[in-house]
């Protein structure tokens, strides 16, 4: 069969890259025999005649109408507060979708006309600045993958780890490619006044969100961005500006960026103080715990998910560290009886999501699975009961403890420890 200016395989002569990719994967037959027998046994149907034309073109595109994943969200008293969650567990390679990045809003999604919004540098600076939306995307650019995750991500881990799903349990993180400018550059421009040692940065929400920054993290690679996956920042993710601060907890990537105030103290605004600090057993709280340790998830197969025959299946998964490149991913299919290196998917980037993938032969029973990540300072992510050893179970945020499904011997997907 031949389809309009398209080549069928056989057409490609002998030894061809794609014949060799053929091969190679042929040469899996092992692992994959269970498969290629379904293949085999398929009857692909004769030709019916012309197909009829397909629909008209659009001019913004949207994905199929067979796919149906959604943001998960729980219906609250109040709509505009609390968060939605990106369903990983429906994910493909590192970057997430701009419409399943989760939110995270503490006073509903302000509508602001970008001509209109303004941000504001000010403070411990030799010439106050005020610049426009127009100003900024005319500066030096830049864009970088980063990751975003809410420190608040698997707080629910703590006690008895009842998630049911990834999204559930890590849907708080995403990862998307975020284009602005370096912030070093308008801090240069407003000139910083030596002595200075931290920012505030404030957003134009309803609560005037405010975090205190250390200035030399401001200075390294913080972004006042304006853009996401190649378009414009959508309104949920902070349009038309967002401070992001790699690898830091998502609560100072401020949305909606209006003001900076350069100082020589941070400011110990609400969420820096009694929220996104962690009360431990002796009644004390860290404080300005800023990078996302290492961590990483199985995100398939995982909790809801249903395996439908045994054989060949790839474990997949995400793993990322606010502290630099994901080194490595070990994957347990015996209950951490013994570990295998999974494969890491290049580009690995520093504060970004990393996928890793692992091939795996369900042999039917109960299998628990699950994954475990280092980073390039050497850190490996610690097992729950380490987490809670050290912390206690009242910290709620920065909960970056190994995750393990269990794969029932029906096929269902549950969390290991339901
Ligand atoms: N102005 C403003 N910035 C904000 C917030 C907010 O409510 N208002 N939420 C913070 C929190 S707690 C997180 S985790 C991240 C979430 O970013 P996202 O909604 O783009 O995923 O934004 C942070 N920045
Ligand atoms: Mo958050």
């Amino acid at each position: 069969m031949k389809q309009h200016g398209v080549d069928t395989p056989t057409k490609k002569p002998a030894g061809s890259a794609g014949n060799a990719s053929r091969r190679k994967f042929l040469g899996m037959g092992a692992v994959l025999g269970g498969l290629l027998t379904a293949c085999q046994t398929t009857d692909i149907g004769e030709e019916k005649g012309p197909s009829p034309l397909g629909r008209p073109l659009r001019a913004y595109g949207e994905r199929s109408a067979n796919e149906t994943s959604q943001r998960f969200m729980r219906p609250g008293k109040h709509p505009e507060l609390g968060a939605t969650r990106t369903p990983l567990q429906d994910s493909h390679g590192m970057i997430t979708p701009s419409g399943l990045h989760f939110e995270r809003h503490h006073a509903g999604i302000p509508d602001i006309d970008p001509a209109e919004h303004r941000l504001m540098i000010h403070g411990m600076v030799e010439r106050p600045l005020i610049f426009t939306v127009e100003e900024i995307r005319r500066l030096p650019s830049v864009s970088q993958i980063h990751f975003v995750e809410c420190a608040g991500n698997g707080g629910g881990e703590w006690g008895a780890k009842t998630a049911p799903s990834a999204e559930l349990s890590h849907g708080l993180a995403s990862c998307s490619e975020w284009t602005g400018v370096p912030l070093r550059l308008l801090l240069e421009e407003a000139g910083v006044k030596s002595g200075a040692s931290w920012l505030l940065a404030e957003g134009a929400d309803a609560c005037h969100m405010q975090r205190s920054v250390p200035l030399d993290k401001a200075l390294d690679d913080v972004i006042v961005a304006y853009g996401q996956n190649g378009e414009a920042i959508r309104p949920e993710q902070g349009y038309p500006l967002r401070l992001v601060v790699p690898g830091f907890e998502g609560n100072m990537n401020v949305k909606w960026l209006r003001r900076i105030k350069v100082d020589d103290t941070p400011y110990m605004t609400r969420n820096e103080t009694s929220k996104y600090s962690e009360l431990q057993d002796d009644g004390t709280a860290w404080i300005f715990t800023y990078p996302m340790d290492a961590k990483s998830v199985i995100t398939y197969p995982s909790g809801g998910h249903k395996l439908n025959s045994q054989g060949a299946h790839e474990i997949r998964g995400l793993a990322w560290s606010g502290r630099g490149t994901i080194s490595r991913v070990e994957v347990s299919t015996d209950d951490g009886g013994t570990w295998q290196d999974a494969e890491l998917q290049e580009p690995r980037l520093p504060m970004a999501f990393t996928r890793f993938r692992i091939p795996w032969s369900w042999e039917g029973g109960d299998v628990v699975i699950q994954s475990r990540s280092t980073d390039d300072t050497g850190y490996v992510q610690p097992p729950t009961a380490a987490l809670i050893e050290e912390r206690g179970t009242k910290s709620v945020y920065h909960h970056n403890g190994i995750k393990a499904w269990k794969v029932n011997a029906d096929g269902s997907v549950t969390n290991a420890d339901a």
